[in-house]
């Protein structure tokens, strides 16, 4: 698996001093991934190892875009912690002003060999998988906007709360840019706002701002912009108060489903995604969409 590969070929730094999220300095296992061909993580791993909680900060300027790297980062960085018992849950989080993730980056679909794009839809599938089956207690601290695959990311927690401030929008809006959602995020959001929701939003492509959000239950709670990490934490803290065991295989139990489905079709569903993503009018879309990005911002 080339996600795998490049596992072996990072370079890992284990035992590092850092301050955790709560200003305490904690000793390892904090880490901080490094790439051979970039200076800097595009995510950085707090772990406090009293608490049992990890903070994932996602730092990928402009708008934390899932690249190829940057999901290969994260699948490093949630493989280790899964790994340590001790880490019990974990909060996703963005260092970056006005942004959760604005999704998958589309410079990974555009333009690209259907070799990459295959190479990349594989870790895209592995950082859902990772996430959605995560034994941990996961949590999403969402401070901005987050569409598309950036709501993704925080579909597979357990608990959203969202930054209060109608600037912001979350919602999976691949019609929009003339694409498909697949069959597992179009589950994972089912699996969150019912079937009624969804179908709507999918088709319309719609993205919801925070009330709005609240109001179908993609999100679970609002607060402040300037809360939105402490309440993450105190929430962490009272569902770290549910025995283990019961809570891992609750949550198994309403996720495998879903879960063993793309797992017994990942090879098809990586064919698909080639096929679709690679078509001229599709790679058509995705320019003229890119376009508009930027025109908005002229
Ligand atoms: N990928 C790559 N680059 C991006 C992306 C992205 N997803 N989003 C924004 N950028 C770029 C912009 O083009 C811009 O580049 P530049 O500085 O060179 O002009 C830069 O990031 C900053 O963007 P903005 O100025 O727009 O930043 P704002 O802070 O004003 O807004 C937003 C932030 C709200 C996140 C806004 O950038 C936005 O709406 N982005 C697009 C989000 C989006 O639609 N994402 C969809 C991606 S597709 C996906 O996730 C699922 C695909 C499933 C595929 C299934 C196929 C079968």
């Amino acid at each position: 698996m080339a996600w795998r590969a490049a596992l072996r070929s990072k370079a890992v730094i284990p035992g590092l001093l850092s301050c955790s999220s709560h200003g305490r300095l904690c000793a390892s296992p904090t880490f901080i991934t490094q790439r051979n061909n970039s200076t800097s993580p595009k995510i950085k791993v707090d772990y406090d190892q009293t608490t049992g909680v990890a903070v994932m900060h996602m730092q990928s300027p402009p708008v934390n875009s899932l690249s190829l790297d940057f999901l290969t980062e994260l699948c490093i960085s949630l493989e280790k912690l899964e790994m340590d018992k001790g880490c019990r849950g974990l909060i996703i989080t963005s260092n970056q002003p006005k942004v959760f993730s604005a999704g998958l980056d589309i410079l990974e679909m555009y333009g690209k060999s259907p070799e990459h794009c295959g190479e990349f839809w594989k870790v895209v599938q592995e950082m859902w998988l990772k996430l959605y089956g995560s034994n941990m207690v996961t949590i999403a601290a969402i401070g901005g906007s987050s569409p598309a695959g950036g709501c993704l990311l925080s579909l597979t927690c357990d608990y959203r709360i969202m930054a209060d401030n109608p600037r912001y929008t979350i919602s999976l809006n691949e019609t929009k840019l003339g694409i498909i959602a697949p069959f597992w995020f179009k589950e994972t959001m089912v699996n969150t706002v019912g079937h009624r929701n969804t179908e709507v939003a999918l088709q319309l492509g719609l993205l919801y701002k925070p009330a709005e959000a609240l109001k179908i239950g993609l999100v679970d709670q609002l607060v402040p912009e300037d809360q939105v990490f402490t309440v993450a934490t105190q929430t962490m803290t009272k569902w770290l108060t549910i025995p283990e065991h019961a809570r891992q295989i609750t949550k198994s139990m309403m996720r495998n489903p879903t879960i063993d489905k793309l797992r017994t079709n990942r090879e098809a569903d990586i064919q698909n995604f080639v096929s679709f993503i690679t078509k001229e009018s599709i790679q058509k879309s995705l320019r003229m969409y890119m376009e508009m990005l930027k025109q908005r911002k002229a």
